[in-house]
């Protein structure tokens, strides 16, 4: 028996895991790490079941390549080689690439799909984040400068929390990285503070709150907007940061009378204009908004306005309030304004965000006739016929591509259209470190995992897999060697490093630097630059000599290291043109028009919203017996009184413009009326995950309608989904 330790990949709460296992080196037990400083023994029952997870007997063990409809396993060389003629026969804009949710939490998915973006040649670039935070990217970089430069609620230090469209107690949180999620919320609670949950279900969070409020799907700008014209119109701003546009928000507010966005959002004027003051009056407040408040028709605008409220109640950028984090890896200032709409789609005319077009438009791009049709694909870590809007419509057209590679340890939903399937291996065999997560978490801290278990010999790591393919797709062939691309990828960054003014190795020789670094293959060695580099780092960051951080450093501190509270950031961190935090930036402004104009619209009687699970994480959990067993959870949920009047029994039809569903029902007055709720991940069919087969349920995004997005970020829109309902 021996224990390791290493940081949960499973949701973006970083738990430290502290793993047992046996002589044979399976897994035999997973608990939370004491040990470390940020997560201190927290575990969900997600990160208990690591070990079934990982060692799942669907899981690929070796490449697979379809020929004429058959499955055969292949070794790694021809897998490569079957790759290289596949993508040698689609010219560079006819293929496209798209990268999954798992992406943003692995080593290889942060590392290395910028590079195999760019080798491919190609504008058709799509990933889970227009499923999910893409206004979010797009908020940001015009309030911000920068898509990345995303605040976060102090979760440990605010005394007012106005959480909308998340549902922490199931997700353990989103875009704000909180290990024990729940335990915050009750300290919160503990220390006099108060917690305001907005849902159109009252979920076990909103049962934590001190209040929940019942939304209209798809309406909280309403809300929003509400509070912005009572913190104007009661003369309740207090902004604490250099801002231009305030004037602008102000007039762009008016026609928002809290009366008028009680009727649009379904919430009571006078708790809409007792929110205002009391974040108003709190001594310290935050606003955060969640995937409730991004999958929706005005998800950018929402976004805008969750920020809006935080500066114009002096909140933003201070202890308590929405901040900054420092992440270790943070690279250095960011100087250039953000653009957007830099190139369109070729069918819909969509802008790119963030260099990436909606996944609502991928369907189109491949099936739309005409030079630029996508003929080629490659998806890492996902699983778009589940997880996309209207995926039945993905699942057909992805059978016509002429050329399909997944990267995924599964043949799913997804996988099963590829002609190849390169399976990266387990996660106690890889590396871990979470670049992505560890720059949006409420504390600053660091942790490094390396590889629990060593490689069989001849398989590769998911580093190696995305090098390869980025070396295949730029020319090189498929037996390139994929060091070359880490020495170059390296050699840049340190030489941009040594010629920027004001950097901490200003002047000194690349060559020389890199001799310093240490690390077992090119992902630990590029953490190692980037550490080193970094705002703590040993090249000259904060800290002082040997307390300075280097990959060597975090192999030392096994249960991670503690950074400290969060501090204000203002206005060094900005990027945008003026140097200022833009309020009122154009494009957004001239959105509200829309939002606007659809105050009077006449509400459909049903919409669709979505919903997560403890233990579930979107499509790919269903395979292990402790998280799906028990009932039933692919439910339609429905307001007892809805069902009554429809005459709805045990099932229903579930009809929208995209398509229709036969349903099990779940009564519940936790879910307001009008509004039936359907998690989405499930509809397992042609899949080779054969626990997951045996509760398959249905797919959520049968009825989700790829022609309606966020104008702003192309965001799918999943909640506020207009729906008819029928007895079955
Ligand atoms: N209706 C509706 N639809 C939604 C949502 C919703 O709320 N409602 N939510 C949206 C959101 S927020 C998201 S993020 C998307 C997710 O969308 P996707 O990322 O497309 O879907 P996932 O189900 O997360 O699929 C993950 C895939 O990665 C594979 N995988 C797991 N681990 C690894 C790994 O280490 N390496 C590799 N290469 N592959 C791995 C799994 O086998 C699976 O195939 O779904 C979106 N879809
Ligand atoms: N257990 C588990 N954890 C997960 C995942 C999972 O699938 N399962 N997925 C991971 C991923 S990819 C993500 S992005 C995060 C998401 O993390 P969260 O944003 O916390 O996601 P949810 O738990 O879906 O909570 C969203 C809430 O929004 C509500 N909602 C729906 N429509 C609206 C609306 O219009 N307005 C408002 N105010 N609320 C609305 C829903 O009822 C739901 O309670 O979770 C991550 N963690
Ligand atoms: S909360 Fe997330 S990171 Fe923590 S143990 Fe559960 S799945 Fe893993
Ligand atoms: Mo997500």
């Amino acid at each position: 028996m021996r224990t390791a330790h290493r940081t949960c990949p499973l949701c973006e709460a970083v738990c430290g895991l502290t793993i047992t296992l046996d002589d044979d080196d399976r897994v035999v037990g997973v608990r939370g790490d004491d040990a470390d400083p940020f997560s201190k023994g927290f575990i969900c029952p997600k990160g208990a079941s690591l070990g079934r997870l990982d060692e799942d007997p669907d899981r690929l063990s070796r490449p697979m390549v379809r020929e004429d409809g058959e499955w055969r396993e292949v070794g790694w060389e021809e897998a490569f080689e079957a790759v290289e003629r596949g993508l040698a026969a689609v010219p560079g804009p006819e293929r496209a690439i798209y990268l999954g949710n798992p992406s943003a939490h692995t080593m290889a998915g942060t590392l290395y799909s910028g590079p195999l973006v760019r080798s491919l040649g190609t504008r058709q670039v799509y990933s889970a984040s227009t499923s999910d935070q893409m206004p979010k990217h797009v908020a940001a970089g015009l309030m911000f400068g920068h898509p990345l430069t995303i605040p976060v609620p102090d979760l440990d230090r605010t005394d007012y929390l106005l959480m909308l469209g998340a549902n922490p107690l199931e997700s353990n949180g989103s875009l704000c990285t909180a290990p024990d999620f729940p335990g915050r919320l009750k300290a919160l609670r503990r220390r006099g503070g108060r917690l305001v949950v907005v849902d159109p279900r009252r979920t076990r969070t909103a049962a934590l709150a001190d209040e929940h409020v019942f939304v209209r799907p798809g309406m909280d700008s309403y809300l929003l907007m509400g509070i912005v014209h009572t913190l104007f119109a009661e003369n309740l701003t207090d902004v604490r940061v250099p801002v231009t546009g305030l004037a602008e928000v102000e007039a762009a507010v008016a026609a928002f009378t809290p009366e008028a966005c009680a009727a649009a959002s379904g919430v009571p004027a006078e708790v809409i204009v007792r929110l205002a003051r009391e974040l108003a009056a709190a001594p310290t407040a935050a606003v955060y908004g969640r995937i409730g408040t991004c999958t929706v028709e005005f998800g950018t605008i929402a976004q805008w306005l969750v920020d809006v409220v935080n500066v114009l109640t002096g909140n933003l950028d201070r202890p308590g309030g929405a901040m900054f984090p420092r992440a270790a890896t943070e690279g250095p200032p960011r100087r250039k304004p953000y653009a957007r709409g830099r190139w369109h789609s070729r069918v819909r005319g969509l802008p790119e965000a963030n260099g990436e077009l909606p996944v609502a438009t991928l369907a189109d791009e491949m099936e739309t006739p005409g030079e630029g049709r996508i003929r080629a694909l490659i998806t890492v870590a996902g699983n778009p016929v589940l997880s996309a809007p209207n995926g039945a419509r993905l699942d057909r057209v992805l059978a016509g591509l002429d050329f399909m590679v997944s990267v995924d340890p599964y043949l799913n939903e997804t996988t099963r259209h590829a002609h190849v399937i390169l399976p990266p291996p387990r996660v106690m065999q890889a590396g871990h470190y979470d670049f992505a997560l560890l720059a949006l978490a409420v504390r600053d801290y660091t942790r490094y995992s390396p590889p629990v278990l060593a490689l069989a010999p001849g398989r590769p790591p998911e580093t190696v897999i995305l090098a390869r393919l980025a070396m295949i797709a730029s020319g090189q062939g498929a037996g390139a060697d994929p060091a070359l691309l880490d020495e170059m990828i390296l050699d840049q960054m340190l030489r941009k490093a040594v010629d920027t003014p004001g950097s901490p190795v200003e002047g000194r020789d690349p060559a020389e630097l890199r001799a310093a670094l240490t690390g077992s293959g090119g992902a630990e060695l590029r953490l190692d630059a980037m550490l080193r580099l970094g705002p703590y780092g040993v090249w000259g960051g904060r800290a002082e000599g040997d307390d300075g951080l280097s990959l060597e450093r975090l192999l030392e501190s096994p249960h991670g290291i503690d950074l400290g509270a969060l501090e204000p950031r203002l206005p060094g961190l900005l990027s945008t043109a003026s140097g200022t935090v833009e309020l009122a930036p154009e494009a957004i402004i001239a959105d509200v028009g829309r939002l606007r104009e659809a105050l009077g619209r006449e509400t459909n009687a049903f919409v669709l919203i979505g919903r997560r699970h403890l233990r579930s994480n979107n499509s790919w959990m269903h395979n292990v017996g402790p998280l799906v067993g028990g009932t039933n959870r692919c439910t339609l949920q429905i307001n007892p009184k809805d069902a009554a009047d429809l005459g709805l029994a045990e099932q229903a039809v579930i009809r929208s413009a995209a398509g229709e569903l036969t349903v099990w029902l779940e009564p519940t007055d936790t879910i307001m009326r009008g509004v039936v709720s359907l998690p989405h991940g499930w509809g397992h069919s042609g899949s080779a995950q054969l626990v997951a087969a045996k509760h398959a349920g249905v797919n959520a995004n049968t009825l989700t309608d790829e022609s309606i997005i966020d104008p702003l970020s192309g965001n799918a829109v999943f909640n506020g989904v207009p729906v008819t309902l029928t007895p079955a």
